[in-house]
């Protein structure tokens, strides 16, 4: 199919889940591409994606690597969706900022946290990076809006960001579910989010004992 979007991951939990997210708001069909763990760093993977990492999607005969800018790539073809908040739009600056706090600030430092708990990565990881992170993950819970969305008083990418940054704070611990739920709630009730699966890994904390 023409708008079919090739979508090569590892799974569910990787930063896939934030592309899977996004094409299933927009109802764009995904054909899945599974990377075994270590093919990421082999040809011919890598030549699709030199850096050697997942996501990477192939869509309208282009090739996106960078899940940030993927989104942004894509939500940019449908601007009747208001995915994204336009340089023309008052909250511009807000929505700039929560990006780069979720994909800058908190992201690449909570998948080391997350994968150094799993013994993936070294061990050390854990007692270096712990202290900022729950500094700055008390920020952004007290930045949170009361009931909503992050920005423009609509569903942007900016939640999917954030989303996949406390959803990994949950799991490893980092923040309890109760800090974070007025957020995350109304977004795991999207058709979209669980079509993609994005919140399974705690799924179970938004059940109530
Ligand atoms: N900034 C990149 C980071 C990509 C990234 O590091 N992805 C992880 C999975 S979430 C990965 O492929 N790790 C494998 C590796 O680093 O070898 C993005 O947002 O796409």
């Amino acid at each position: 199919m023409e708008n079919t979007l090739i979508l090569h991951s590892f799974g569910t939990n990787d930063r896939s889940g934030k592309v899977r997210w996004l094409a299933h708001e927009l109802g764009l069909p995904i054909t899945e591409q599974k990377v075994a763990f270590g093919a990421q760093r082999q040809y011919p993977y890598r030549d699709l994606n030199p850096f050697a990492a997942v996501p990477t999607v192939q869509w309208r005969g282009q090739t996106l690597i960078e899940s940030e800018a993927i989104l942004t790539y894509i939500a940019e073809q449908y601007p009747e969706q208001q995915l994204i908040v336009l340089p023309t739009e008052p909250s511009r600056a807000d929505f700039l900022q929560w990006q780069a706090i979720s994909c800058t600030t908190l992201e690449a430092k909570l998948v080391e946290y997350t994968l150094a708990a799993a013994g993936i990565l070294p061990a050390e990881i854990q007692p270096l990076t712990e202290k900022t992170l729950r500094f700055k993950l008390r920020i952004v819970t007290e930045r949170l809006p009361q009931q909503g969305f992050l920005v423009a008083d609509r569903f942007t990418v900016a939640d999917i960001h954030l989303a996949y940054s406390l959803r990994l704070a949950v799991s490893s611990k980092l923040l309890d579910w109760s800090d974070v739920a007025h957020y995350l709630e109304p977004l795991m009730t999207r058709p979209a989010a669980q079509q993609a699966e994005f919140f399974g890994s705690i799924q179970r904390h938004a059940v109530p004992s």
